[in-house]
């Protein structure tokens, strides 16, 4: 059963990550070393199948830049319908201009660091099974993080419960 639903779930982000876009990708898709500048970071995350797993809480998505050179954070908004459901998965999309980073490019390579963090505004936690994250730029699109049956709560009263994402 775990086997069947980690293999539901990666074939639904290869196909968000791998779905056909019509522009091409501009010149500035790619820094000078040919790294692709981030335009767009999607975040996907999936709920465990448990009564308490759901959760009105909004996280942080917090991403870091050469070893902590610079480090940025967005709270996850409120999708149509209900956020967090059980054994459910949510996609959210951000510019990267909404993480206010210094440079408009943001190279793949310069991100150290993939954090989702509690909201400590609301207690109710979160029983987060699998995430995943990746950018886009133009046609282009490249994974950031991908973990499996992380199976932990992100808590609200436990700032501590936050989740380093495993970069690919
Ligand atoms: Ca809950």
């Amino acid at each position: 059963m775990a086997l069947l639903s980690n293999l539901c779930s990666l074939l639904l982000v290869t196909a968000l990550v791998t779905q056909a876009f019509s522009a091409e990708c501009p010149e500035q898709c790619y820094d000078k070393a040919g790294n692709l500048c981030a335009r767009s970071v999607y975040l996907s995350i999936f709920t465990r199948d448990d009564p308490n797993a759901d959760s009105t809480a909004l996280p942080y998505l917090t991403i870091e830049l050469n070893g902590g050179t610079e480090t940025k954070t967005v709270r996850l908004y409120n999708l149509p319908g209900h956020n967090f459901e059980r054994a459910k998965g949510d996609l959210w999309e951000f510019e990267v201009d909404d993480f206010e980073f210094s440079e408009p490019c943001v190279s793949t390579a310069a991100i150290t660091g993939v954090t989702l963090k509690p909201d400590t505004s609301d207690g109710d936690g979160i029983y987060i099974k699998d995430v995943f994250t990746w950018v886009r730029s133009g046609a282009a699109s490249e994974m950031l993080t991908a973990d499996y049956d992380i199976n932990a709560w992100l808590d609200g009263d436990t700032p501590e419960s936050a989740i380093d994402l495993s970069k690919v």
